[in-house]
């Protein structure tokens, strides 16, 4: 490794020697772009890394609510403004109860060089709090928006800072942040994004990440002049991106076979077809439910306490949360026969996996390439917003489908002037670094 390297990732695990998710992160992009510092003196010479590493600002804050027993509850807010070389602030929400520092920390460091990918002008950030909305009524869930809003409005604002979902997060939460957020600052902006279609919001955004991720898959297997058609696909988690992921396996001809939750997986041998799929969106999207009740509806087989990944497949889409793919995991999956994974989370493979993947020369497309169509969709609905347009579903597709296809050519790109053709990890995190890096050095020591 590159000695520059080596002494900036020292420096970063010796301050945040507790950040556990941080540090992962920080390694794996460190050591990516460890070629690039080889080659290009003036990085080290601005003192980039060390620069890219700190956020610009961290905001922490208590969020007082009332329960609908109108006993007072309190959680913890965060913000973390990366970086904003290229562009404002960007990046989801969390709500989750094992939300802390160091998942926001490197959710939004991994933001940077995704949204550097995605070829639009987006800055990384990422916030949330250790709030659960499960088993919440709606009621609850707005005045914990509305007080989450209460502090976080004056951090954020559509050239400034512009937040959107994530876990915990999604259209019925954006809906009551942005509600709050419209009423205390007195203006009608794109400061978040995934809004309701009616107000603001983008078509195809609730769709970008699953099909992103599937487009994402495609170029892949373009490489190696094979497609999704006829592939079984393993699909984690059953909330946004894996929805709309397994509605694109479906539409490109592939059969997705599992979903799962935190409780368990369910296996549905004969394919999750469309039908299906409208009741999955049903039970998790209207009616809260868990997937367990899949297994009971459609007669497919439940796996309590499981993730998909000893299951037979030809694909892998993990789609529910970080590392929730190990080394055992990944050794199972290619014994299996698995030649792709592309993954719709963040971080979803722990590092010996993500080397199990690499020395078997699978496809495996990491996170911040396959699934930058989420956050890319944002800054199309972003350009909507301040356009005060919008346009229609095939457009914003269209436009979906090109970012995915360049994403998936510049992080090929790299991995083939660095040396490892089809190491998306390295071209990625290369591709990325080096578009924010030199926007630092040209602007100067800030
Ligand atoms: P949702 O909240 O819609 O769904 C999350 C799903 O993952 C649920 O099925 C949930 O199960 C499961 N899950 C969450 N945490 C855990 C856990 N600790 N263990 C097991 N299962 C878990 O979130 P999204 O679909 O939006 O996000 C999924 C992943 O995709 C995350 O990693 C997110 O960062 C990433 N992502 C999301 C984007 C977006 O646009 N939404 C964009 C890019 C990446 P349960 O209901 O039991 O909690
Ligand atoms: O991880 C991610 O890229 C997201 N949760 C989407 C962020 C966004 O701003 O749309």
């Amino acid at each position: 490794m590159n000695a520059y390297v080596a002494e900036v990732l020292e420096q970063v695990r010796r301050k945040n020697s507790d950040q556990v998710e941080f540090l992962q992160a920080a390694a794996e992009v460190l050591e990516s772009v460890s070629p690039v510092l080889d080659r290009h003196r003036r990085y080290r010479d601005h003192a980039i890394l060390e620069r890219i590493v700190e956020p610009d600002r961290v905001l922490m804050f208590r969020v007082p609510w009332q329960d609908d027993r109108n006993r007072f509850q309190v959680n913890r807010g965060f913000r973390v403004q990366f970086n904003n070389a290229i562009g404002p602030y960007k990046g989801g929400l969390r709500f989750h109860p094992s939300v802390n520092l160091s998942i926001i920390k490197f959710l939004g460091f991994e933001q940077i060089f995704k949204n550097s990918l995605t070829t639009l002008p987006m800055g990384g950030a990422k916030g949330g709090s250790d709030f659960d909305p499960k088993g919440k009524s709606d009621s609850e869930v707005m005045r914990f928006c509305q007080s989450f809003m209460t502090e976080l409005y004056r951090h954020i604002g559509p050239d400034v800072d512009v937040p959107a979902g994530d876990i915990g997060v999604g259209s019925r939460e954006v809906a009551y942040l942005f509600g709050q957020y419209r009423r205390i600052q007195n203006e009608f902006t794109g400061t978040l994004t995934g809004k309701g279609i009616n107000w603001g919001g983008s078509l195809i955004r609730p769709e970008a990440t699953g099909y992103g991720a599937v487009y994402f898959a495609q170029e892949m297997l373009a490489t190696r002049k094979d497609s999704i058609e006829g592939k079984i696909c393993l699909v984690s988690g059953s909330g946004n991106v894996a929805q709309y992921t397994v509605e694109k396996i479906n539409q490109l001809g592939g059969k997705a076979v599992t979903l799962s939750d935190s409780d368990g997986t369910i296996y549905d041998r004969d394919g999750i077809n469309a039908e299906k799929l409208a009741y999955v969106i049903e039970l998790k999207n209207i009616r809260r439910g868990r997937i367990k009740e899949y297994a009971e509806r459609f007669k497919a087989e439940y796996r309590p306490g499981k993730r998909p990944w000893d299951i037979p497949c030809d694909c892998a889409f993990p789609s529910a949360t970080q590392n929730e793919i190990s080394g055992d995991d990944a050794r199972t999956l290619v014994k299996n026969g698995c030649i792709l994974v592309a993954e719709g989370a963040n971080m979803p493979t722990d590092p010996e996996g993500v080397e199990v993947f690499l020395a078997h020369k699978i496809l495996y497309g990491p996170g911040k390439a396959a699934n930058a169509g989420g956050v890319a969709t944002s800054g199309l609905e972003m350009a909507q917003n301040s356009m005060r347009l919008s346009w229609s579903r095939e457009d914003v597709d269209q436009r979906l489908y090109g970012i995915m296809k360049a994403i998936h050519a510049s992080a090929y790109a790299a991995s083939v002037e660095y040396g490892q053709p089809g190491n998306y990890v390295m071209g990625a995190n290369i591709a990325g670094f080096v578009k924010v890096a030199d926007a630092m050095v040209e602007q100067g020591l800030v």
